[in-house]
Formats: structure tokens, C-alpha cells, sequence
């Protein structure tokens, strides 16, 4: 009997270990130096290390007791009007910043795929155009927030910005589609190396930019052609 309790005591224990990390951090697929110059180690510490563990950690102990205990980050953001705040806000945070690290590169000269590069086409006539754009939203987004290149409901691409941590997964999203491509155009993402110049740091980023993940999650994100 007394072995039984011991049993469910331990049991309970590492239940409520396992729920409480419900999210983790995925490792930073390169070293905090590996984006220099364009983006400086120090920076790169503190936003993985600080800012994204900070969202997660906040998530955690958010979701305890709600329903989005038992849900995956990406159900959460499909109803997330259902819930408060903090949890829209860390939700956001530790999805966006997990897209944000996997679409940089220090690898030099990724290029697009076919099917990619066909659909920038269609929707922007050309990747200058696409950047530009891309640029536009980031650099007259007010205060803190997102540029996203995402594929629309009807598997167009397009361009918007959102505010604080939100993006096009959310049901409360005014521009609903699936994100591909995110720039983040918090301070805390450039401050100490660009200071006020975000214009810098945007035009900067694109010496970085992924694209075979960009076109991975593309894929991924298209309706499968018939
Ligand atoms: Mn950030």
C-alpha cells in the first residue's frame, strides 16, 4: 500500500513536471557569432536566451489550468480569442521567435525554390519588388511588432504587419494565412548594433535570409496541386 502511494506521489510529480515544460526551446540552429556582421552575437544572446526563453517560460505557467494545456502552440493561435492576453502574447512570442531563427542563415547565397520563386512572380513580379515591400511593412510598423511574408487562405503570398507578438495564425489576425517569412522589428532585435535604425538593420537582414526554409515552410504551406 505505502509503495502504491509512493508510486503515485512520483507519478504526479513528474506529470506536473511534464506539463509545466509543456514548450522548449528548440536549439538555435547556429551560434550567437555565426550571424555577424549582420547581426551581432551580444544580440543574438539576449534575444534567444532572455527574450524567447522569457515567452516560453511566461506560456508555461500561463496555460496552467486553461484548456491550452493539452494544446500544441499552433492550436493555441487558431483560438486564441478564447483566451486572455498573456497567453496571446507568449503564444505569439514563442512561435514567432521559433519561425524567426529557423528563416537566418549564415550560409551564403540560399536561393528560393522553383515553386517559390514562380509564386513571388505571380504576387510581386520579382524578388526586388517582394524585398521592398517586405521592407515597407517592417520599417512603418509603429512601435513593436512583425513583417510577415505568409500564404494567404487561398495559397497566394502576401505581405502585412502585426502588432506586438500577433500574426496571420491567429483567429483574431485581420490578415489570416500561414507565415513563411517573419522579420522581427522589435528594438530588442536590433537596438544595440543599429540603435534607431531599423531601415539598417531591415536592409541587412536580407544578406541572411534562408530561403530553402523559406521555401520548405512554403511547400508545407501551399495546397498540395493536383
Ligand atoms: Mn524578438
Amino acid at each position: 500500500m505505502k509503495k502504491i502511494a509512493l508510486l503515485s506521489v512520483l507519478f504526479n510529480l513528474v506529470l506536473s513536471c511534464t506539463l509545466f515544460a509543456q514548450f522548449t526551446q528548440s536549439p538555435l540552429p547556429y551560434s550567437y557569432a555565426a550571424l555577424e556582421p549582420y547581426i551581432d552575437a551580444q544580440t543574438m544572446e539576449i534575444h534567444y536566451n532572455k527574450h524567447h526563453a522569457t515567452y516560453i517560460k511566461n506560456l508555461n505557467k500561463a496555460v496552467i489550468g486553461t484548456p491550452a494545456e493539452k494544446m500544441s502552440v499552433t492550436e493555441i493561435l487558431a483560438q486564441v480569442s478564447t483566451f486572455d492576453n498573456t497567453i496571446r502574447n507568449n503564444a505569439g512570442g514563442h512561435y514567432n521567435h521559433d519561425l524567426f531563427w529557423t528563416i537566418l542563415t549564415p550560409k551564403p547565397k540560399t536561393t528560393p525554390s522553383k515553386e517559390l520563386e514562380a509564386a513571388i512572380h505571380a504576387s510581386f513580379s520579382n524578388i526586388d519588388s517582394l524585398k521592398s515591400k517586405l521592407n515597407k511593412a517592417a520599417a512603418t510598423r509603429f512601435g513593436s511588432g512583425w513583417a510577415w511574408l505568409y500564404v494567404t487562405i487561398d495559397g497566394k503570398l502576401a505581405i502585412c504587419s502585426t502588432a506586438n507578438q500577433d500574426n496571420p495564425l491567429m483567429d483574431i489576425a485581420e490578415y489570416k494565412g500561414t507565415p513563411i517569412l517573419g522579420i522581427d522589428v522589435w528594438e530588442h532585435a536590433y537596438y544595440l548594433k543599429y540603435q534607431n535604425k531599423r531601415t539598417d538593420y531591415l536592409a541587412a537582414l536580407w544578406s541572411i535570409i534562408n530561403w530553402e526554409e523559406v521555401s520548405r515552410r512554403y511547400a508545407a504551406a501551399v495546397p498540395a496541386k493536383k
